[in-house]
């Protein structure tokens, strides 16, 4: 088998990679390990920025969003103090989109299945040959039977526990990494928004947020320590500790329900450096891990694609490698911009196992100054709606 470019994964990244691909003329095969029914079970983000956007209706995938997404030109910040919002659109002109990955998702499986896109699920022991040199392959089982790809490049598309970033020997790699002392239990419920924008809530029991899929879906999380398991927290304990950490106005109104999912996520920010090596490039979760604080880790995923597809657009239709060999530098870039505001906002929101009643106080502080200085407010919204790529 061979094809131009070989990309590894059928998450957002791989799949939107795919499809800008595929339309520009240019071959792929897609190696996904699970099924496509588990690849869309996934429960994951939920805000789209202005940027990713852009690049959905570039790949042309946009139309239900456009129809079922929901701009928001706001937000909520929450301290015992009180709730107060930041409007992006006063303080930058932009907003974001409110629009679950999870139909993203099924949004690309359904453009690449128009276009006839080679998807390989359930595909076992895929391993990289030769990504630095001119003639990379792939291995992998699928269906019981060893196979090779041979191709020009490979997009190691394949999250955080994939093979594309131990694939770049440990000597060339620098890995930079913070874990956080905590997780985020998360919950869907077919219940209404608890408001019309997302509410981030520093609270002294600590972290919650209100967030949204649609007017009969919404999505919660709470901060928990990171020895808590999902079978600890029942439905009714959720909704108390939720509650406790609300704004008391929203949680008076809140609807409470059955959850239909409910999963802890542990936080951490991570990098690796460079993101090529040879032939080889990495993408989204394969290169960089961020907490969902600052809602970046789906998003700086399509800011890698949009880099990575104008190299190889370049590579093959002009005959220039200025792209390819740049991707590393722009990704990294962009990256470590949301790795910061992603740090900054788990940081001023979540209460640390250490933290003293002071530090509590400087958070609240920080919260405040967002509301009563502009020129915080609007650092604050240009970061969350997204940097220019
Ligand atoms: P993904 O991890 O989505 O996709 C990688 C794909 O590669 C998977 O389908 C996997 O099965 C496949 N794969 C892995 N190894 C393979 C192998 N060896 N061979 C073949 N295929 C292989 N981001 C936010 O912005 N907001 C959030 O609230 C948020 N919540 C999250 C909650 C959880 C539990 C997790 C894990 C992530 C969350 N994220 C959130 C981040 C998430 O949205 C990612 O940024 C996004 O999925 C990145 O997309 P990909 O880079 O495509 O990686
Ligand atoms: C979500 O809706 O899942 C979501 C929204 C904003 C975040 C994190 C998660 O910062």
């Amino acid at each position: 088998m061979r094809t131009q470019v070989a990309i590894i994964g059928a998450g957002p990244s791989g799949l939107l990679l795919s499809q800008l691909l595929n339309k520009a003329g240019i071959t792929t095969v897609v190696l996904e390990r699970q099924s496509r029914e588990h690849v869309l079970s996934r429960i994951r983000a939920g805000v789209l920025e202005e940027g990713c956007v852009d690049m959905l209706r570039k790949a042309g995938v946009a139309d239900r969003m456009d129809k079922e997404g929901h701009p928001h030109d706001g937000c909520y910040l929450s301290t015992e103090q009180g709730k107060f919002r930041v409007s992006f659109k006063e303080a930058c002109g932009k907003r974001v989109m409110v629009y679950g990955q999870t139909e993203v998702t099924r949004d690309l499986y359904a453009a690449q299945d128009a276009l006839g896109a080679t998807i390989l699920h359930n595909v076992e022991d895929v391993v990289i040959h030769d990504a630095n040199s001119d003639s990379p392959y792939l291995t992998f089982v699928h269906g019981g039977v060893a196979q090779r790809l041979d191709c020009d490049f490979v997009a190691g598309c394949d999250g955080f526990h994939g093979v594309s970033r131990k694939t770049i020997p440990s000597d060339v790699r620098k890995e930079y990494e913070r874990v956080y002392p905590f997780g985020w239990l998360g919950v869907l419920s077919r219940t209404a928004p608890a408001a019309e924008e997302l509410i981030y809530c520093n609270h002294p029991r600590g972290f919650a947020l209100a967030s949204m899929r649609n007017e009969r879906l919404s999505r919660y999380y709470i901060q928990v320590p990171l020895t808590d398991k999902v079978e600890d927290w029942s439905d009714d304990a959720f909704w108390a500790e939720l509650k406790r950490r609300m704004p008391p106005d929203v949680a008076a109104t809140m609807e409470t329900g059955p959850s239909i999912e409910k999963s802890i996520a542990p936080l951490r920010s991570f990098v690796t450096e460079p993101m090529r090596w040879g032939r080889l490039f990495l993408v989204g979760d394969a290169a960089h891990i961020v907490p969902p604080t600052g809602a970046k880790g789906l998003n700086l995923a399509a800011s890698d694609v949009h880099y990575l597809f104008e190299g190889l657009r370049q590579h093959y239709h002009d005959g220039t490698d200025d792209g390819i060999d740049s991707y590393s530098q722009k990704a990294l870039t962009r990256i470590w911009a949301a790795m910061r505001f992603s740090w900054w906002m788990t940081t001023m929101l979540h209460r640390f196992p250490d933290q003293s009643d002071f530090d509590q106080k400087v958070q609240e502080s920080e919260l405040h100054q967002i509301q009563r200085v502009e020129a915080a407010r609007v650092t604050m919204a240009l970061n969350y709606v997204g940097l220019p790529y």
